[in-house]
């Protein structure tokens, strides 16, 4: 069976792609609609995204909705980390915000976590859900050119995201742990179903 992944981020896909296809998920692109992501959390948008693309294509979709929670603004940008320097900034840009806004705030209190939801919705009306987190913490400064996104803000220990190689991240990312989940899920439902 094939999935439509649905995400309009070229970076994500790849990670998407490159975690699925050993878990021997088989995934396909499509054009797709722009889809408002109105919901409160990561799990809604993840939902509104995928029951989008399934709609469209009339084959079962897969999105991901993901963000940063940083404990020391409350969750912020969490839901709207996509669009926390409006909708058209680039990483850098959101980035130097984000770092703008912990300026005053020691090591010790710049804790974060990446939170990652993954929904398949199925041309049936029927989903499969999983969600998973990587905590970690704000740099003071950017550093790495892997990865995407807020990657090279984002410390695991000593090294940002965007300083460890592919399978180094996605071994212990939001969204390598969140797939991981979700393909045992996806295998549970097809075998049942
Ligand atoms: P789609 O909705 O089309 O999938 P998007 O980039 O808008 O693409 P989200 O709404 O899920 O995706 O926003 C997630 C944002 O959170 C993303 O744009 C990055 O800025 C950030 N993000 C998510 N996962 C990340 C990761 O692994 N590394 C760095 N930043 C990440």
């Amino acid at each position: 069976m094939k999935f439509i992944i649905a995400t309009h981020n070229k970076k994500k896909l790849a990670e998407m792609e490159r975690i699925l296809t050993p878990l021997g998920v088989e995934v396909a692109t499509a054009q797709l609609e722009e889809v408002e992501e109105t919901g409160a959390t990561f799990e809604e948008n993840a939902y509104l995204k995928a029951s989008a693309a399934c709609r469209q294509t009339g084959l079962p979709a897969i999105a991901d909705d993901s963000g940063l929670a940083v404990d020391a603004l409350n969750g912020a940008p969490g839901v709207y980390s996509a669009r926390y320097a409006g909708e058209h900034a680039t990483d850098t840009q959101k980035m130097e915000k984000l770092l703008h806004a912990l300026k005053d705030v020691p090591a010790e209190k710049r804790t974060a976590r990446f939170v990652c939801a993954v929904c398949c919705v199925f041309p049936n009306g029927d989903r499969v859900f999983a969600q998973a987190s990587c905590q970690g913490s704000i740099a003071f400064a950017l550093t790495g050119n892997g990865g995407f996104g807020y990657d090279p803000i984002f410390l695991v220990g000593e090294q940002s995201f965007a300083q460890l190689s592919d399978e180094e991240k996605d071994h212990i990312s939001h969204r390598g742990k969140a797939l991981a989940l979700f393909s045992q899920k996806l295998r549970a439902y097809l075998n049942n179903g």
